[in-house]
């Protein structure tokens, strides 16, 4: 068992094994019958590198050896920060044949974030790149290590010794717990700093086996990896596991841009991907335009934020491949439309759970009563492949969980009479940025650390390419005048990911709402977030 993680009771980990969801295989096992199964297969491209089965086996083996012979030990968390390389796998499969958790940082993360993830895990170590996207990473890395009493090591992908360890002579390594956590995964948050979310090899296999059934995977596909791979979405439905589970090839785009993603469906006859509604609609747009060969594409699954139904109409047409809806979240519950669905509900639904043993429960919000099928309520989960607990964060379970073990996903949702999911809002504190989640209390934190504000209420305005983009209301401090670039860039500096720096930023005299003198900073926020539509 893991310090700091909320296990299944046994009951119902006894059922869900019965049941045949748990099947007591670890990733690294995975990849061993993967190998044998597939072995000449090609298994990841990108940049110059072709990896088959075999040879990415043979890689994170030795990887595994080499973190082993480096001093970490099963247990230990080490952060990962990688961007859309082949490396992401033999280092995540390596850190699990050696039984240590890596702890996914997306690339667009920066000191602050790195700084709390490792702290909150207690990492021994950081695996990040040089520099990408005009972001030295191995300086992050570095620093952040420095005042990290636990970090022990930073190792850059890429560089001399990271070669060396990955050269390692292979040795064989006592296989983990499959019952056991096999890595901490990043909540988009809607409280102050991210949570981190412990998933088994035992429950996240189970929804990437479904995942890639439900996609209809199968040996001579070609996932594209667009988004960033360390994020859910494109780690597991289906992703690249999914891709690996099904014996099929993955190609790594460096970019998630319509001319990166075109030139390599093209070159390498991609069947499926994944994207957000924004990257969707640009794509679609780019479609019309390109000469690029998409006959290839199958599937474009799009999902992380609502897609609409007047996107969805389109992505059809534009791209010649047929549209599946995806509804997830690191937390675990997967909903799909199915390929076979009627068109309605590929267009208008978020689609229906993975699996039949994920509990699903729409209530009133206020008085946590059922609601019909039809009306809307807040979408309470439990089920397989969903968390029972965040990472060392029991006081935050306590709110985030209903007694009985509900995941409170902040999501408001329809229910069809058919099972099938609409998402209609939010009851979260979170501005959902075209699919990248900011945590509303997160920001306002990095503003009230300015000198010059005395209070912030950050919320979501409508914006017609996102879906919605942030809004920072400060009040400053008396005789004070920040500008809005000044706490741009302010916030900026305190190193925090881009996408968390207010899009907009009102400075006010007072909130300018009336009657909030005493109210929650929750109400506050749903109050500026109504004037702000308005305007
Ligand atoms: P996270 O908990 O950070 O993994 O983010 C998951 C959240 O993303 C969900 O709870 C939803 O709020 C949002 N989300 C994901 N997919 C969709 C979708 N297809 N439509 C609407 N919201 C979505
Ligand atoms: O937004 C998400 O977190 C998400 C979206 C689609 C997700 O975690 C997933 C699919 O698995």
């Amino acid at each position: 068992m893991t310090a700091g993680h909320v296990p299944w009771p046994p009951g119902t980990a006894a059922r869900y094994r019965a049941a045949g969801h748990w099947r007591g295989q670890t990733f690294g096992a995975l990849l061993t019958s993967l190998a044998s199964a597939y072995g000449d297969r090609t298994a990841v491209v990108g940049g110059a590198t072709r990896w088959t089965f075999a040879e990415l086996d043979d890689r994170a083996h030795r990887m595994a050896s080499g973190l082993a012979a480096a001093g970490f030990v099963a247990g230990e968390r080490v952060v990962v920060q990688l961007p859309n390389v082949p490396d992401f796998l033999p280092v995540v499969f390596g850190l699990w044949r050696a039984g240590v958790l890596p702890v996914f940082a997306l690339p667009a993360h920066r000191g602050s974030e790195l700084r709390h993830i490792a702290g909150q895990s207690g990492a021994a170590g950081i695996i990040t790149v040089g520099e990408h996207e005009r972001h030295d990473h191995t300086a992050t890395a570095r620093e952040v290590a420095a005042d990290t009493a636990s970090v022990r090591r930073v190792l850059v992908a890429g560089s001399e010794e990271f070669e060396a360890l990955a050269a390692t002579a292979p040795r064989e390594l006592p296989d983990p717990d499959p019952a056991g956590v096999a890595f901490l995964q990043l909540s988009g948050g809607s409280t102050g700093l991210p949570k981190l979310i412990p998933r088994t090899h035992d429950d996240y296999l189970y929804s990437v086996r479904e995942s890639a059934r439900i996609c209809a995977l199968r040996p001579d596909s070609v996932y594209l990896a667009a988004l960033p791979v360390a994020h859910n979405f494109p780690l597991s439905s289906p992703g690249v596991l999914g891709a690996l589970h099904a014996g099929a090839a993955t190609v790594m785009a460096p970019r998630p841009d319509a001319d990166t993603a075109f030139r390599l469906i093209e070159a390498e006859r991609v069947t499926i991907t994944g994207v957000v509604p924004p990257l969707a609609a640009a794509w679609v747009q780019a479609a019309g335009r390109t000469g690029r060969d998409l006959s290839s594409l199958e599937v474009l699954l799009v999902g992380g934020a609502k897609c609409g139904r007047e996107l969805a109409e389109r992505i059809g047409p534009a791209l010649g491949c047929r549209l599946q809806q995806v509804f997830g979240m690191a937390e675990g519950l997967v909903c799909y439309t199915r390929l076979d669905d009627p068109e309605d509900i590929v267009l208008e639904t978020q689609g229906r759970p993975i699996s039949l043993d994920d509990e699903i429960r729409v209530v009133d919000p206020e008085t946590g009563e059922d609601v019909p099928d039809g009306a809307s309520g807040a979408l309470l989960t439990r089920g397989p492949y969903t968390i029972r607990g965040y990472y060392r964060a029991e006081e935050h379970n306590a709110t985030a969980f209903t007694g009985d073990g509900f995941y409170r996903t902040g999501d408001l949702v329809r229910r069809t009479p058919g099972g099938h999911l609409e998402v209609v809002g939010r009851a979260k504190e979170q501005i959902n940025r075209g699919g990248e989640k900011v945590a509303a209390e997160e920001v306002e934190n990095h503003l009230m650390a300015h000198p010059a504000v005395l209070d912030a209420a950050v919320v979501a305005v409508p914006d017609p390419y996102l879906g919605e983009r942030t809004c920072a209301y400060v009040v400053p401090v008396a005789g004070a005048e920040p500008t809005g670039p000044e706490l741009r860039t302010f916030v900026r500096g305190r190193g925090v990911a881009a996408f968390k720096v207010p899009d907009l930023v009102q400075v006010v005299g007072e909130f300018p709402v009336t009657g909030v003198g005493k109210t929650s900073k929750r109400e506050l926020r749903a109050a500026l977030a109504a004037l702000a539509r308005k305007e």
